[in-house]
């Protein structure tokens, strides 16, 4: 048996990275907060280490077991190792364990809690799934769901315990703010210079939008980390392989890659900008907390669900100012361009309607923030945890 690392709770989390970095950054992220504000000793195993020295860029890929940022992350190979189960087992978006360490859990006097830890949708029937037990069809174990989610009856989100006050500190302080502009290689933007941060897929709405940019009114900088979208911006600018450092203008749109930086110092650069275009499921929340009005490129799915959730969220999302009486206009404007971005259409059309309303959308999206800062997946999964450990009568370790 391989000696385990600490005393005290543990927790293993297994990720099977599927495509992009969604995957390992909810479950790095998850992570570290369990480890570094929790104190438990959290293992994460992680079938895919290049993409996670993306968002950990000091990792090493060669190492089957390294610690990073108080995480043991292990390379999860198809050979696994013979190890003690922890007490607390996440299964990552439906990821299939191993055999072995199924069989494992099984026999321990106490069979640690299982979570499933979901994908994040805002649709209703996330309320009636979330805890659901499912007992293992041979072994004595039961898996439970686990949903993130918007509303009080989800697990809810991710959120680091100091996130918010690190990023009201930021906003409120100059020099802080300069520090970062040049920390990317730019001087700071006059005030009166629309920043846009712009993390996407392929889009073909992207020409449009940068005509529209480029022909505003209002100087307008685009700040594009690394990745996929790089091809069609080159096109855009006829030039070939954009990469991180390079510049491009066109009329009143200035365009400047970023490099992709680890995950933690994202968070900088949502706050820095005015607007942010973010995709997925881990960088819509992280725009979510930044507190300004954001743009989101949902995950394409097969048969169009994509298109329910989006729904559901921009229902959600949207309650707050429609029920408190606001100019359903601000709120018509950003569903427009939301809806544009996600079809693929006639996004820049529908960007002076939204630029337009950004001073109106700007109070709603702070307080959407602090909305959902009152549930937060790590205390609820913990709370969840020791509810189930509770129910067979026994103490979690370490509790
Ligand atoms: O990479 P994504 O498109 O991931 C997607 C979604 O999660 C989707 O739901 C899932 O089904 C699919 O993967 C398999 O987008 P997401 O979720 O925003 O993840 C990006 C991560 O990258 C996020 O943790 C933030 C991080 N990141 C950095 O660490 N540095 C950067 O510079 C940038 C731009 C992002």
């Amino acid at each position: 048996m391989r000696r385990d690392f600490s005393a005290g709770l543990r927790c293993d989390i297994f990720c099977n990275v599927i495509d992009n970095y969604g995957d390992i950054g909810v479950c790095w992220r998850l992570a570290r907060q369990l480890a570094n504000e929790h104190g438990l000793a959290v293992r994460l195993w992680v079938d895919d280490l290049a993409s996670f020295a993306r968002l950990c860029p000091e990792a090493d890929v060669t190492q089957d077991s390294q610690h990073r940022r108080g995480v043991e992350v292990c390379a999860w190979h198809k050979q696994f190792p013979d190890v003690q189960p922890a007490s607390i087992v996440i299964e990552a978006f439906a990821c299939k364990l191993p055999e072995s360490y199924i069989e494992a859990m099984a026999i321990q006097k106490h069979p640690p809690v299982w979570i499933n830890l979901e994908y994040l949708s805002a649709e209703d029937w996330v309320e009636g799934c979330h805890g659901l037990p499912s007992p293992h069809p041979r072994l004595p174990l039961t898996k439970y769901f686990f949903f993130p989610g918007f509303t009080r009856k989800t697990g809810g989100l991710l959120l680091e315990r100091d996130l918010l006050a690190r990023r009201d500190a930021f906003q409120h302080d100059v020099a802080a703010q300069q520090e970062f502009w040049r920390g990317i290689g730019l001087e700071t933007p006059s005030a009166d210079t629309l920043k846009v941060s712009l993390f996407a897929y392929e889009n073909a709405a992207l020409p449009g939008l940068f005509d529209a940019w480029a022909q505003g009114e209002q100087a307008l900088l685009c700040l594009v980390p690394e990745g996929r979208i790089l091809p069609q911006l080159g096109l855009y600018f006829g030039v070939s392989a954009p990469q991180a450092g390079n510049e491009y203008a066109r009329g009143n749109l200035r365009v400047r890659v970023l490099p992709f930086v680890a995950q933690e110092d994202y968070d900088w650069l949502l706050w820095a900008c005015d607007v942010n275009f973010v995709r997925g499921e881990d960088s819509c929340v992280r725009a979510q907390w930044a507190g300004k009005p954001f743009i989101w490129q949902i995950y394409p799915q097969h048969d169009e669900v994509h298109w329910q959730k989006l729904q559901a969220f921009l229902a959600l999302y949207n309650a707050p100012r429609l029920s408190a009486g606001e100019d359903p206009r601000a709120v018509l404007a950003l569903q427009g361009v939301w809806r544009e971005w996600n079809k693929e259409g006639e996004a820049g059309a529908t960007w002076p309607a939204f630029v337009a309303a950004l001073d109106e959308l700007q109070p709603g999206a702070r307080d959407w923030a602090g909305l959902l800062a009152k549930n937060n997946l790590a205390l609820n999964l913990l709370d969840f945890c020791r509810k189930v450990g509770r129910m067979r009568a026994f103490k979690i370790e370490g509790q």
